[in-house]
């Protein structure tokens, strides 16, 4: 084959608690999705919500044997922490033992990795109702959570991540208004991100204190390209950078913040509360792998009109979305295609992270009324066949140039229900009928078991 990957590259996909199991299945507690889909059901595509999703409670079974099928041998899963833990703190949830325990032995008799995820967007709503991440004592519950996830599963799962996008509630929530707790303010939303990151640190230690294995984080990173080389651009692009990227990245990797961005802060009012012993945690707590997730870049130029110096701080004060004239796009989800850009992640994770391990931990192209594509009864999905191997051409040259690049996770493995856009975009390799649960295979589910097999494509 003309492509040819790594020995032992884990092929797979990735997937949450909350957009596959359904919050009305089993026994679980509630969490943020819950709260802001009964309180504003009307923000949500098509009015609907988390609760049926596509049953990954109950099929669970076919869906792994699906996973068998086209060859995967490894799959991202996360532990709903309400449902193993309804509110958040005490009681274990037997039924939830059962379940994650039986998803774990599906996938592992069926020579599937389980890659564990801790933390995709659901917080607990009653862990939240006390002031969530902004809260330290949330820390602390997420650490005694994080434990009993170790002592259940660690004996059979031996790659775990504290968070998935960590930037994401923090942007959502805190920032720009699309998630739960709708709340606007620079200045909490970076003590959101601060908070993770310790929580985060917390974790990492806890797990090298006490078990074997690997842990990381799955960061989506978006490389920020600035207009053009003129100082202001490159300026604009790098505190883009800074905040959306570096701010999780350089903790995680190097074990601290970027210098410019404390500066930055600081001259602005925005520092962080800290504690004194939290510079030491994350020097001594860095990660073992971690996750890229990468959609699309992000293109900036330097600002056009100065702010408002009475309107509150804001990371938009330093740059302006800049749309590049003729950029490639995906049409059916309005987000740019730049394969080139998970080259760029992998050289800078090599060159200035100490090419610490990764691996695409997300990738893959949203479509809506993806019906009419259908022929003879499947979904012609050519269009993420290209996407995908376009994106595994880059990811081929890093690895040829020495990037340590271990593996390639699409987004999604089944259609699955999704924060805000609820069915709109499908992703997956398999179609979900939500009416009837039925899973049909798409066309590039057939092709992914060809390149999973022979490690490679021509
Ligand atoms: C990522 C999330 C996923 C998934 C994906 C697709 O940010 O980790 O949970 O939803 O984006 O995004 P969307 O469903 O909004 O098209």
């Amino acid at each position: 084959v003309d492509y040819k990957f790594p020995k032992d590259f884990w092929w797979g996909s990735a997937a949450s608690a909350t957009q596959t199991e359904g919050s009305h299945n089993g026994i679980t507690g509630e969490t943020v999705w819950d709260r802001w889909f009964s309180e504003a059901s009307n923000r949500f595509f098509d009015g609907v919500g988390p609760g049926k999703t596509s049953d990954f409670y109950h099929r669970y079974k076919e869906d792994i044997k699906n996973m068998k099928d086209i060859g995967h041998n490894s799959f991202r899963m996360s532990i709903s922490w309400a449902r193993l833990i309804p509110g958040g703190t005490g009681e274990v949830n037997q039924d939830a033992i059962d379940f994650y325990n039986a998803v774990i032995d599906e996938l592992l008799a069926q020579d599937i990795e389980p890659f564990v995820n801790l933390f995709h967007f659901d917080m607990p709503i009653e862990l939240q109702d006390k002031g969530g991440w902004e809260n330290r004592e949330v820390i602390d519950a997420y650490a005694d959570y994080a434990k009993v996830a170790f002592d259940l599963f660690g004996d059979r799962v031996n790659k775990w991540f504290t968070f998935n996008e960590p930037i994401v509630p923090v942007e959502g929530g805190y920032l720009y208004d699309f998630h739960y707790p709708n709340v606007v303010d620079a200045k909490r939303a970076i003590q959101v991100a601060y908070n993770t990151m310790i929580a985060h640190a917390r974790v990492v230690k806890l797990y090298h204190a006490n078990y074997e294995g690997d842990i990381g984080i799955v960061l989506n990173l978006t490389p920020s390209y600035p207009r053009s080389q003129n100082p202001a651009d490159l300026k604009a692009a790098h505190i883009c950078d800074l905040f959306f990227n570096r701010s999780f990245l350089d903790p995680a990797v190097l074990g601290e913040y970027p210098e410019d961005l404390i500066d930055l802060l600081e001259e602005h009012g925005q520092l962080p509360e800290t504690k004194v012993q939290d510079k030491e945690l994350l020097k001594n707590n860095i990660i073992d792998i971690l996750g890229v997730n990468y959609y699309q870049p992000r293109r900036v130029k330097a600002k056009e009109y100065l702010p408002n110096p009475y309107a509150p701080f804001m990371p938009d004060w330093f740059f302006d979305n800049y749309e590049m004239p003729g950029r490639k796009m995906n049409v059916y989800r309005g987000w740019e295609i730049y394969e080139k850009g998970v080259y760029d992640i992998m050289i800078n994770l090599k060159e200035n992270y100490n090419n610490i391990p990764s691996f695409i931990s997300e990738n893959g192209m949203g479509v809506q009324n993806e019906e009419r594509f259908i022929k003879d009864g499947r979904i012609e999905d050519d269009y993420r066949i290209d996407f995908i191997k376009e994106h595994l051409k880059w990811i081929h040259k890093a690895a040829e140039e020495g990037c340590n690049v271990k593996g390639y996770h699409l987004w999604t493995f089944m259609d699955n229900w999704s924060w805000m856009n609820a069915y709109k975009n499908r992703y997956g390799f398999f179609a979900v009928d939500i009416e009837t649960g039925e899973r049909t295979a798409k066309k590039s589910a057939s092709w992914i078991r060809d390149v999973s097999k022979q490690n490679g494509f021509n």
